[in-house]
């Protein structure tokens, strides 16, 4: 195995994107739950997801989801975070939400709805010159439910011109990232349903489009990795979507459902230059959380969350390349597994609670939460007005 403090020297470089909307109130189509202390305002969500980076030193930076996020002045919202020790990352656009869209929005056949879509774009990427923002993450709910419903390839040759309007506006240093998903909303067919489709759309718009994987969004049996692998090598993953599902878009905490799909998924990203980002190496590729916490408690459920992908970070980068390599050469399938293996089986939480506390951290942040009394004060505090969640 590679040596430990080696490895871990690489653990400075993970940096990990938090979700607004997971400090929110979520559910399922049944069920939203209201908590107490959840934020009403994006102010408060910035707030909790400030706590997270405080505990762990993991997540310096919070996605905003537009228009769930919206508010006069971004600069002063920009302001805001960074006194709480943070910054704003990704855009997320929204086009799933509005009865104009019913039946599509990039992809719509109704020039005034593909113009209104276009248009909600524009004005993320405005957002994005504000808050600093490297990325706009799109992602569509258009598909249909029915076969013969509409003209698939129509569909995706106007998907096709709205990203170039779209990418036409970025600026020099943003990124566009569009992420797929192989159903949901839409049942039949989706019009962005896998990394093919996102990758033949991004290569035709150029440098600056990318992909993004989201976890979740793979029927069962993927082989995730593969995917991540062969995106690194056509220099197109931009981001990911980290969460963790049993059967559709569970969207529950990374790591939770297969830790070793973690692993070795970052093993690819790592084995693929897709790792870390230090001063003039920037790898580009954003690891950020998509996910909701429907029963949990948000905050903690955030903070297992970065531990979680801390975690098996670290276990692939213990990962002994060099015997791997030769195993490999050689074809010695059983040496080559069981190096994989070593390296998953490797309990890394004490090393990682000294690696913590060296850098006056918490050594168990969870703990570290809920002696806090953060949660008691929020409860107290937050009290009337709207509470954040879904289409709030
Ligand atoms: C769609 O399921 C998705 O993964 C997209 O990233 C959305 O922006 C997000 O969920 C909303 O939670
Ligand atoms: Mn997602």
């Amino acid at each position: 195995m590679n040596d430990v403090a080696t490895a871990l020297g690489r653990l400075e470089e993970l940096a990990i994107e938090v979700p607004s909307w997971a400090y929110g109130n979520s559910g399922t189509r049944f069920k939203v739950f209201g908590t107490p202390g959840t934020p009403r305002t994006v102010q408060e969500k910035i707030a909790d997801a400030a706590k997270v980076h405080e505990l762990t030193g993991l997540a310096p930076t919070v996605a905003l989801h537009i228009p769930w996020d919206k508010v006069d002045d971004y600069a002063a919202l920009k302001g805001y975070a960074a006194g709480l020790g943070v910054g704003l990352g990704t855009i997320n656009s929204n086009t799933f939400q509005d009865d104009e869209y019913k039946f599509g929005s990039l992809t719509s056949s109704s020039d005034a709805v593909r113009r209104r879509a276009i248009d909600h774009h524009f004005e993320c990427i405005d957002i994005m010159h504000q808050t600093g923002s490297r990325d706009l993450k799109v992602w569509l709910a258009d598909g249909t439910n029915y076969p013969g419903q509409d003209d698939m390839r129509g569909r995706q040759d106007r998907l096709a011109e709205s990203l170039q309007e779209i990418y036409a506006r970025l600026g020099e240093d943003q990124r566009l990232v569009l992420e797929y998903k192989f159903f949901e909303p839409a049942f039949y067919h989706t019009d962005v349903p896998d990394w093919g489709t996102s990758y033949a759309q991004t290569l035709a718009l150029g440098e600056k489009a990318f992909v993004c994987l989201d976890t979740g969004h793979h029927a069962p049996g993927t082989n995730i990795e593969f995917i991540v692998m062969q995106l690194l090598r056509l220099g197109k993953l931009g981001s990911f979507d980290f969460n963790s599902r049993f059967y559709a878009d569970d969207d529950l905490i990374v790591g939770a459902a297969d830790p070793f799909q973690l692993f070795r998924i970052m093993h690819e990203v790592i084995r693929g230059g897709g790792f870390g980002s230090v001063p003039g190496k920037e790898s580009g590729v954003a690891l950020m959380l998509d996910q909701c916490h429907n029963l949990e408690e948000k905050i903690p459920g955030q903070i297992r969350s970065v531990l979680n992908v801390q975690e098996m970070t670290a276990r692939a980068l213990l990962i002994d390349t060099a015997a791997l390599a030769e195993a490999q050469r050689t074809g010695d399938v059983l040496a080559a597994n069981a190096v994989f293996n070593d390296a998953f089986y490797t309990d890394v939480r004490p090393v990682l609670a000294e690696w913590r506390e060296s850098r006056g951290l918490p050594a168990d942040p969870l703990a570290a939460f809920k002696a806090s009394g953060y949660q008691k004060q929020i409860n107290e505090d937050r009290v009337g007005g709207q509470q954040a969640g879904w289409g709030a």
